[in-house]
């Protein structure tokens, strides 16, 4: 396909402005926490729309868009599907994972229980397509989907949804339960809602700046 141009419409801001929203995605982002323990109070669903078109923005190879969101708010469902992980995690806390992967979860406190994915009022599987549906090979499809996740995470967290990155594996499972079609694939699970009152997150700490920024 050819696509015609156009002139880019982009919105340039004074730089004051610029550091304000930057400062501002900061703020708002160093608040992010993976939340294992949610309220089963339902979040709109305006707010979950708006936050997966604006994932679907993401830049992704050749504009292939690889990728399908899935929200899951049905109980009986998120049962079904918190049953499966669990049977995967027991084999993978139970002896498949190796001992310096347990031990660096061990602070985390993380265990095969997750009761999460029933409490969160909404589920949203990420499916990648590494083959259209014609069975075309896509690009950079990891790096199209990663990058779709992140924008996904941070539009959530932007709009006052408590977020959880899980990957229970494999996860091969959620393709059969949501009855995607063959060329979808589980890429990431991610239970939303808004954090129980008695949520307890790990005191983490970020690496600081001089860690992570390199300016050459
Ligand atoms: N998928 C497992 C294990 C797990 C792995 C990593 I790496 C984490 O950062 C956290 C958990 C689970 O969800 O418990």
């Amino acid at each position: 396909m050819v696509f015609s141009s156009q002139i880019y419409p982009f919105e340039r801001h004074p730089e004051s402005e610029m550091i304000r929203r930057a400062q501002n995605v900061f703020e708002t982002l160093r608040l992010r926490r993976s939340v294992r323990h949610f309220s089963s109070e339902p979040i709109p669903m305006e707010v979950v729309r708006a936050a997966v078109l604006a994932a679907a923005q993401a830049p992704s190879g050749a504009n292939k868009q690889p990728w399908t969101f899935v929200v899951v708010t049905d109980p009986q469902k998120k049962k079904t599907i918190r049953k499966a992980a669990e049977a995967e995690e027991e084999s993978f806390y139970g002896g498949r994972a190796p001992k310096t992967w347990l031990d660096d979860l061990a602070p985390l406190g993380t265990d095969s229980n997750k009761p999460f994915l029933e409490e969160a009022p909404a589920l949203i599987v990420v499916f990648s397509h590494g083959v259209d549906p014609g069975g075309k090979k896509n690009y950079y499809v990891r790096e199209s989907v990663g990058i779709a996740c992140g924008m996904l995470l941070a539009a959530l967290q932007m709009s006052g949804v408590a977020t959880l990155t899980h990957t229970p594996s494999p996860m091969g499972f959620l393709a059969e339960i949501l009855d995607r079609p063959d060329h979808e694939r589980p890429y990431l699970l991610i239970p939303i809602g808004y954090p129980a009152t008695d949520c307890r997150v790990p005191q983490i700490v970020r690496k600081a700046e001089e860690e992570v920024l390199v300016i050459v």
